[in-house]
């Protein structure tokens, strides 16, 4: 334990948000039923870019709410929050100077979803921490894609995206929304070591963040990330598992298998009991409202928490 992670280390329960343009087709594409991930559908469907770009004049969460978001989180006993800023899609969900892609540009809400977000947090004392999809980037050209491009608009210098997207869009979320707790990279596909190594000085200008361990690059970070499972007991180092309440982290409407408010507490406990700290993830609707079930999930986690933690 260090004065840098100390609070992190008694947290326990963050929330995991993944929010974004892919929950317009919510894992359905041309009448197909999607399988997999809903953020992942623009890949696994072999989407064009501009079909999928289309998507962003239909994403207007006008019920956006981040007050009763923070207060969901709190009354579950969730102590911190962390939210795709940029998934593996590309979009943005903040104003951004390196990519016209982003929120304010390319929808008709037109405004920051993480300026609001980072007020609400700030006024209810709830830490906030950033995704950011550094390596895989399908829309912006030369951005990475797990098994190749399928678009040649997606075609271009990947050390171009890297210098001209990535780093710019790392900077704006780093010093444009206050104290970062936590930040969170994705699947570093085609991330070498000089790649990486260009992101550590912005790191830097959040002196006290805590970093996972998926930037590559060999660059190890502070945190194992276990993805949809619980590890064994013995590990040394500080871990955060990240789990699904459904099969999806993005919103689908296909996917109702949710699991049970009795597993999501005890994978609760058993993450504690063994030292780590446990990321539960909603996927909200583009509304900007949480689907039903989670909603009342979290109710019922909450009612637990009353009777059974510290504080
Ligand atoms: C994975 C990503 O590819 C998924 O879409 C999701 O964000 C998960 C938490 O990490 O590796």
């Amino acid at each position: 334990e260090t004065d840098r992670t100390a609070w992190w280390e008694k947290a326990r329960f963050g929330m995991f948000i993944h929010w974004g343009v892919y929950t317009i087709p919510a894992g359905v594409y041309n009448d197909k039923k999607i399988p997999g991930l809903g953020e992942w559908i623009m890949h696994d469907a072999k989407i064009p870019l501009d079909t999928y770009k289309a998507y962003a004049k239909q994403f207007n969460p006008t019920q956006y709410n981040p007050d009763e978001w923070v207060m969901m989180a709190k009354a579950a006993g969730m102590k911190y929050i962390v939210i795709t800023t940029k998934h593996h899609d590309g979009f943005a969900l903040f104003d951004s100077k390196a990519s016209d892609w982003n929120v304010v540009k390319a929808t008709p809400y037109g405004k920051d979803l993480i300026k609001p977000l980072a007020d609400a947090c700030r006024k209810q004392g709830m830490k906030l921490g950033f995704y950011y999809s550094q390596a895989n980037d399908w829309t912006n050209p030369g951005g990475a894609a797990a098994g190749g491009h399928w678009d040649k608009a997606q075609d271009g210098s990947m050390d171009d995206y890297i210098d001209k997207v990535a780093i710019p869009q790392v900077k704006e979320i780093l010093t444009k929304y206050g104290d970062v707790a936590e930040l969170w990279w994705d699947v570093p596909t085609g991330m070498t070591k000089e790649r990486a190594a260009k992101f550590l000085p912005i790191v830097a200008m959040q002196p006290n963040i805590i970093t996972n361990d998926r930037l590559g690059g060999d660059v190890k970070g502070d945190l194992f990330t276990p993805e949809q499972y619980i590890p064994a007991t013995g590990i040394s180092g500080l871990w955060e598992t990240c789990m699904t309440m459904n099969d999806t982290w993005g919103f689908k409407t296909t996917d109702h298998n949710w699991k049970s408010s009795q597993t999501l507490i005890r994978n609760l406990i058993e993450t504690s009991s063994k030292g780590g700290n446990y990321l539960l993830n909603v996927g909200p609707e583009p509304t900007g409202k949480f689907p039903q079930p989670i909603v009342e999930r979290l109710d019922a986690i909450g009612k637990w928490m009353k009777v059974n933690s510290e504080s």
